[in-house]
């Protein structure tokens, strides 16, 4: 079997569980607490969050610390040549230039980001750098190289990735902006995780829209709009168009419907419903959440079908497909 399917099926069987002394009506008619999640767990978006995880899931093993963990499994996707939207392998801007967005945060509230950051390879770890030893949370373009520099990260010549190169080129020929639902701009990694103490963490690295205008900022590297996390409550993050994300601060925004009682997959589903009551030609616009709560309950909706994220627990690392707002 595998292990989607064995995934699947156990979810089954675990909804179908009859309350001891409860006849099978009685038992059918009586609200079920939902089981509760469980931890350690790390999360992540698309396909590329199974590597990302199995990461992230053997730097826990080893150090105990979910911050390195975090760090660890998005570094994995930063450095995927297959990816075309981490990383500086990554689609350029409509100049030809590849900038990144990374942030990192902590259930306590810590939290560092660099936003349209060039020639450096893993802009999680600068994030990181900005959280631990600056008194900032967010640098941006020049500032933040300088500061990759001053913290001895090395840099690397501006050159377009092989792929990106022949992708760039194709676009040259019309030079027309359109993103492409889950075709060329939909692959950022968003992490969330929870460790055995309850504690959370999360992270979020993209190269962001291709064939952007020079200069232009995604969600990602915005605390509360691609990544957001508290360990009170939860935590949530963000994959697909960062302009709809930004309009609705939709990580924070999930983080906070949880704090309110709902569950992670409820509050993925209203995030959604405003996203898509807040941006018009929503038919061309694909956004995905991801959330998690602190008792390791899972959530994750999208606009449009499509949206997966693979899930890493001690019962194995599977890919699951979230459910849509439209469907197919
Ligand atoms: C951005 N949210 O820069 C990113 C892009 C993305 O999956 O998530 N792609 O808007």
């Amino acid at each position: 079997m595998s292990q989607r399917r064995k995934f699947i099926k156990q979810s089954l069987l675990g909804s179908a569980l009859l309350i001891p002394g409860l006849s099978t009506l009685e038992a059918q008619a009586t609200p079920v607490k939902k089981a509760a999640g469980t931890k350690p767990i790390i999360l992540s978006t698309w396909n590329h969050g199974i590597p990302a995880n199995a990461d992230a899931w053997a730097k826990l093993k080893e150090t105990g610390s979910l911050l390195d963990a975090v760090e660890a499994g998005v570094r994995n996707t930063e450095l995927d040549l297959e990816n075309l939207s981490v990383g500086l392998q990554g689609l350029p801007d409509r100049e030809g230039i590849t900038t990144l967005d990374a942030s990192i945060m902590l259930g306590d509230g810590s939290c560092g980001s660099v936003a349209f950051v060039r020639q450096v390879k893993h802009p999680i770890s600068l994030a990181r750098a900005v959280m631990e030893k600056t008194p900032h949370v967010m640098l941006a373009g020049e500032g933040a190289r300088q500061f990759a520099i001053a913290q001895g990260f090395p840099m690397e010549k501006e050159k377009l990735s092989p792929k990106a190169q022949v992708e760039y080129d194709k676009w040259k020929v019309t030079s027309q902006y359109k993103p492409i639902i889950n075709v060329e701009n939909h692959d950022t990694i968003g992490m969330i995780g929870l460790d055995a103490s309850g504690k959370l963490a999360g992270s979020c690295t993209t190269s962001g829209l291709a064939y952007k205008m020079h200069g232009r900022i995604g969600d990602s590297p915005i605390i509360g709009a691609g990544l957001f996390v508290d360990d009170e409550v939860g935590a949530a993050t963000a994959t697909g168009l960062g302009e709809s994300i930004i309009r609705i601060c939709g990580s924070f925004l999930i983080v906070e419907l949880m704090r309110q009682g709902r569950s992670p997959q409820a509050a993925c589903e209203e995030a959604v419903r405003r996203l898509v009551a807040k941006n018009k030609n929503i038919k061309d616009i694909q956004a995905g959440f991801l959330a998690i709560n602190k008792d390791g309950e899972v959530g994750a909706y999208a606009v449009h079908p499509g949206f997966n994220y693979a899930q890493a627990t001690e019962s194995g690392n599977v890919l699951i497909d979230a459910a849509s707002h439209f469907k197919a």
